[in-house]
């Protein structure tokens, strides 16, 4: 089997500060990305060729990062049937909400699975999730994480109690 492979795109290098924790959760668990600017507004034959040739690029799923009227995400999954993992940008007029609006609501047969604003952290965990299906060893992987996360907070726990 190949090594999966996930692809990171974002409409522009500005969104790079908040997509960049996706990145470091990816490389926490080992797993290939590729990096991307790709603006559906700006480089949109760009975009086109990237959402038509993504399968046969090997990529398992991808995560597409956007803001104000973000496109990006909703574009790519039109020219694919790959999972499509979006990431609406805070962007500083509307605080993000703009970007959420653009990028959630999406019209019935063509879904992007939209985290919170800013949210790359869970965008890089639930395309992990997904790539689990297939790959044992990602999902032990993640059990363990999801323990480390549960230690975390029950130490603490243990530390309020002792500081009150
Ligand atoms: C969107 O417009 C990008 O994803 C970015 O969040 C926002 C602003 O882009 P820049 O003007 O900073 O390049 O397309």
């Amino acid at each position: 089997m190949k090594n999966p492979k996930i692809a990171i795109i974002m409409g522009s290098d500005s969104d790079l500060p908040v997509v960049s924790k996706a990145a470091e959760v990816l490389k926490e668990f080992d797993v290939d990305y590729q990096l991307n600017v790709i603006s559906a507004h700006r480089t949109p034959d760009k975009a086109l060729e990237f959402g038509k040739s993504a399968e046969k690029n090997g990529f398992d799923v991808i995560i597409a990062a956007a803001g104000k009227a973000a496109h990006l995400a909703g574009v790519i999954a039109a020219l694919t049937t790959l999972p499509v993992i979006g990431i609406p940008i805070k962007s500083s007029t509307m605080d993000g909400l703009d970007s959420l609006l653009s990028m959630v609501q999406m019209p019935k047969g063509i879904p992007v699975a939209t985290v919170a604003i800013n949210g790359a952290e869970n965008a890089a965990l639930l395309a992990l999730e997904i790539l689990a299906l297939k790959y044992d060893y990602l999902s032990m992987k993640l059990k363990k994480h999801r323990a480390m996360m549960a230690q975390e907070v029950n130490e603490k726990d243990k530390k309020i109690k002792g500081e009150i």
